[in-house]
């Protein structure tokens, strides 16, 4: 049951972040956000702004969150779960500053870990990345696949999945790392130029600009929107059980990038050019998840299509 239940979510004011507090306060629990806001904003949650049962702390989790959390806990009684979404979230930056990667995504962490532990949370739900696995051959992706990160923010996160898995072993906590693929929807950051591809595209299409086509667009991913993941996210979070072995997040259907950018710009009209440029570097070819593990675990399945989601999140940018 989540009725009432104190939840901390890292990342709280962040895309996937804002979409998991608005679904755990409409259940009824307590949030207690902890947020650097270098990415997150406070516009995410600005429809909480009268709400009791949320607190937003303004804290770099690499800083430690033991002295923000504790005078919350005086108030509100001991924290039962975290959910750990607070990330440098680039994979390229990561590649350019494997330092920076490992003082939040690793270090970061493990202060967020240790805390669980000190103060025996019952629960802990992780962001993990299908990053981790790096190039596979067969598909669809399995969790028990050799994973073989290609760069330190993949690196970083599987690193943390063994700590999740020393958790659940030696200290007895209940931990779920979830491995997330292409997460798309409302409150995505177009801006950088390695923002999700929907965010990027619906963004160009909304305001009529051109859209670019990285290669010959034949490239596949496994595109999955945020209110499904927020979903998975709180279903594993009061789910029995969690041993600290991962579950993809993902739909098991995969798109091609020329497919999602004609439905993007037939949404906004037809307006945008689109063409082909040059193939990304490293680029994967192909990425689809299999999502049995996770139905399996907490009964979870995305149940948004595609045209429905890359409606919501056309329709959000252009208010319409
Ligand atoms: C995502 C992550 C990446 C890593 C990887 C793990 C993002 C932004 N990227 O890379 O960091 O975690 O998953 O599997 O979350 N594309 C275009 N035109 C554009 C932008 C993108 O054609 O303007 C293509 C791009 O070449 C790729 C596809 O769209 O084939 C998806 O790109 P992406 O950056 O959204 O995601 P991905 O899977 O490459």
């Amino acid at each position: 049951m989540s009725d009432n239940a104190f939840v901390v979510v890292t990342g709280g004011a962040g895309f996937i972040g804002s979409h998991t507090v608005d679904r755990l306060l409409n259940q009824g629990c307590r949030v207690a956000v902890i947020d650097n806001f270098s990415t997150g904003r406070l516009e995410n949650l600005a429809q909480w702004k009268e709400e009791e049962r949320l607190e937003i702390l303004t804290v770099d989790i690499a800083d430690g969150i033991f002295a923000s959390l504790s005078a919350l806990e005086e108030r509100w009684g001991p924290v039962e779960r975290i959910i750990h979404l607070a990330a440098q979230t680039s994979v390229v930056h990561s590649i350019d500053s494997p330092l920076g990667d490992v003082r939040t995504n690793y270090t970061g962490t493990v202060q967020v870990l240790e805390y669980a532990r000190r103060k025996k949370v019952k629960k802990i739900v992780f962001a993990s990345s299908a990053a981790v696995y790096g190039d596979v051959e067969e598909f669809p992706v399995r969790e028990d696949f050799v994973c073989s990160p290609l760069s330190p923010y993949g690196i970083n996160k599987l690193s943390v999945e063994f700590w999740l898995g020393y958790h659940s072993k030696v200290h007895g906590i209940d931990t779920a790392p979830l491995r997330f693929f292409n997460v798309y929807g409302p409150r995505q950051d177009p801006s950088s130029p390695y923002s999700g591809v929907i965010s990027i595209f619906a963004d160009r299409c909304s305001a009529g600009k051109d859209l670019t086509i990285f290669g010959d667009g034949e490239q596949t991913r496994d595109f999955v929107y945020v209110g499904d993941v927020s979903r998975a996210i709180v279903l594993a979070c009061f789910a029995k059980g969690g041993d600290g072995s991962p579950a993809n997040i993902g739909t098991g259907l995969e798109t091609s990038v020329n497919d999602l950018a004609t439905l993007i710009n037939e949404f906004c009209g037809g307006k945008s050019t689109i063409s082909h440029g040059e193939s990304r570097e490293g680029e994967i070819l192909k990425s689809v998840a299999d999502v049995s593990r996770a139905k399996e675990r907490f009964d979870f399945s995305a149940k948004t299509a595609l045209r429905d989601g890359l409606k919501d999140t056309v329709t959000a940018l252009t208010g319409g």
